[in-house]
């Protein structure tokens, strides 16, 4: 499929997210405008922003699609809608979470969508699954492996998963 490069992280903390995330990615997979390319291992990371919640499980995964950034937004909160995510507090325990974090080179910043995703080189728990699928890929001319490296890590760790978790 010829079409836009995009990263997506996606993470969750309550129900099974492993399975949650795998349906997600298998919800966006299945549309004839997404393609899947790669997705990373799952990664168990401590809670960042709100610490008193459980460890979440967090992945990242690039797609190409012919869809603009809002209508693949749209198609990734109907996702979370269909897996069911409860949306409480900022920052709290969620059942499956899609972020967009980069689309082609673009700058979008409209009525809830912001890309690059705006907080996304300060999270160790996106920057680590991201290294590995796409450890040269450049945000605001650093790579992502020289920006993982320069944030703190501690307690994030890879799983033995391998990169087809998500094919259920
Ligand atoms: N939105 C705007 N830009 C985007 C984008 N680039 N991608 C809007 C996706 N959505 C985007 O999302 C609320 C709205 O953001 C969406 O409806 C969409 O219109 P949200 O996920 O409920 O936002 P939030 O949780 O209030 O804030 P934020 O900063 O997006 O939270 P995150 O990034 O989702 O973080 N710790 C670990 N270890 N692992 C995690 O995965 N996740 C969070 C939540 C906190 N701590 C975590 C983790
Ligand atoms: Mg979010």
């Amino acid at each position: 499929m010829t079409g836009s490069r995009v990263y997506l992280s996606l993470g969750g903390n309550i129900g099974d997210p492993r399975k949650s995330m795998g349906a997600a990615l298998r919800i966006l997979d299945a549309d004839a405008a997404i393609s899947i390319s790669a997705v990373s291992s799952l990664y168990r990371t401590p809670p960042w922003g709100k610490t008193d919640q459980p460890d979440f499980l967090n992945a990242a995964a690039a797609l190409v699609t012919t869809l603009s950034p809002r209508g693949l937004l749209d198609l990734c909160l109907e996702a979370e809608r269909r897996l069911k995510r409860v949306r409480e507090e900022r920052w709290g325990p969620r059942l499956i979470d899609i972020d967009i974090l980069t689309f082609d080179d673009r700058t979008v910043h409209e009525a809830g969508l912001d890309v690059p995703h705006p907080r996304m080189t300060e999270r160790a728990f996106v920057l680590a699954p991201l290294a590995e699928i796409a450890p040269d890929f450049l945000i605001g001319g650093q790579t992502v492996t020289a920006r993982l490296q320069a944030i703190d890590t501690a307690g994030i760790e890879r799983l033995p998963s391998g990169q087809d978790w998500w094919k259920g």
